[in-house]
């Protein structure tokens, strides 16, 4: 394996900041070990957390107005496999990568799976592309794709995904993820009810074509590209297709992609009660978007949020394997910064989750102590979990401050002498 930053360079970072964490490790352990709880156990389960980043995350975000692309930014899946195994790296908690076709297309993916490995990198979830068309395409889908009234559209955007499990299953992934931008402006302008069928009826042939162990996860958006109505446009329309398709079909929350203050925690149990929580894209939002870094505004419900999933493997039911993926768009920022910091942002969240004292949780719950209940939370929320992220990455072999080690090696430096200047398309999302 050969990692992209110099071990040298972590190393001594680490040699600086070792002392600090140490001491402030052993202090935290003390405070924790006062309510019974072992440091050392959390931080173990802290360091079997990850979460996969897109390939499309390495590049500069844009909006519909315009994109300002950041000198030495990556222009394929070759250069985006090498920034995410920096953030990786240094973070030690993003192993995997989701790949986005036809961006990612290559005529290689056993080469493309050993480079990937040779990164320290594997391959998570597949995600397919009939939002926009590329070039040579016969079908447009500007009609939309699965759910277009266009036959050969349909058939076409059924042929593009059945595609991606096919260079999914090359690259060791076990599922597909799939969101499509079909939907309406105006009112009238589709019949809502039809719409739907031709989206089961072209789902269906995909569900078929998903090998044994695969799963199909639905992704659903309340608007964006479309304004008026989308085909899958809220977690019921998407668990409601779930249960249609099968057991293999299950329902992925973006964080980003409901309506202003929508209880997503509310939503995650639901989603597990009925054995349907397939996954999670993180990310943040203000307004409306899906765009912003993960925890920046609202890190409070990405705890309550990973307080569900806690809770939800505490009682798996049908059984509990979310896959975890960072999905947000990096506009302003350099990708690689971005992500390590939505990762530490994330893996705290599930720290702090860790910390809730449970039996305290459920005794005051059935006890109608709403104080205490609310306690529970409030207590593991406001404890500094960071000491034991940093354990975690050094024990791991990443950098204790990981932002500050990347700003030291000067990657985005260097690449922007190597790399060819990006064009517009790279990390539009
Ligand atoms: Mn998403």
């Amino acid at each position: 394996m050969t990692l992209p930053v110099s071990e040298e360079l972590i190393a001594g970072a680490n040699a600086r900041e070792i002392n600090a964490l140490e001491d402030e490790y052993a202090a935290l352990g003390r405070k924790l070990e006062r309510s019974g709880i072992a440091i050392d156990a959390v931080k173990d389960r802290v360091a079997g957390f990850s979460v996969a980043v897109p390939t499309w995350g390495a590049g500069r975000g844009g909006t519909r107005f315009a994109k300002f692309p950041v000198p030495g930014e990556p222009t394929n899946i070759h250069e985006k496999l090498e920034d995410c195994a920096v953030i990786n790296q240094l973070s030690r908690m993003t192993p995997r990568v989701s790949p986005h076709f036809p961006w990612d297309t290559v005529s290689d993916y056993k080469a493309l799976r050993e480079e990937a490995a040779e990164l320290g990198l594997g391959f998570d979830a597949v995600n397919s592309n009939t939002f926009q068309d590329q070039p040579g395409q016969v079908q447009s889908y500007a009609t939309g794709s699965l759910a277009s009234t266009v036959a050969a559209t349909r058939r076409q955007a059924v042929e593009h995904n059945i595609e991606c499990i096919e260079f999914g299953r090359q690259l060791g992934s076990t599922d597909l993820t799939v969101w499509v931008g079909d939907g309406t402006n105006f009112p009238g302008q589709q019949d809502l009810a039809r719409s739907l069928d031709r989206y089961l009826e072209a789902a269906a042939e995909i569900y078929a074509a998903l090998p044994g162990d695969w799963r199909m996860l639905i992704e659903h958006k309340m608007f964006e590209p479309a304004f008026y109505s989308t085909v899958i446009s809220d977690w019921g329309s998407s668990i409601l297709a779930a249960q249609e398709l099968g057991p293999k079909a299950k329902c992925l929350v973006d964080l980003g992609h409901h309506a202003p203050n929508t209880n997503i925690e509310q939503i995650v149990a639901r989603l597990h009660r009925f054995g349907k929580l397939g996954g999670f894209h993180f990310n943040d939002s203000k307004y409306g978007d899906d765009d912003l870094d993960s925890g920046s505004i609202n890190p409070h419900q990405l705890f309550l949020v990973f307080n569900e999933l806690v809770e939800a493997e505490l009682n798996p039911r049908d059984g509990f394997n979310p896959s975890y993926m960072i999905d947000q768009s990096h506009n302003v920022t350099d990708p690689i910064e971005s992500m390590i910091s939505s990762a530490e942002t994330i893996g705290a969240c599930f720290a702090k989750a860790l910390l809730v004292d449970r039996e305290a949780l459920h005794l005051a719950q059935e006890a109608n102590d709403t104080m205490m209940a609310f306690q529970a939370l409030r207590r593991a929320y406001n404890v500094d979990v960071g000491p034991i992220l940093a354990k975690a990455r050094l024990e791991a072999g990443g950098a204790i401050d990981a932002l500050r080690a990347y700003r030291e090696s000067k990657w985005r430096e260097r690449k922007a002498q190597e790399r060819k200047p990006a064009g517009l398309g790279a990390g539009i999302v």
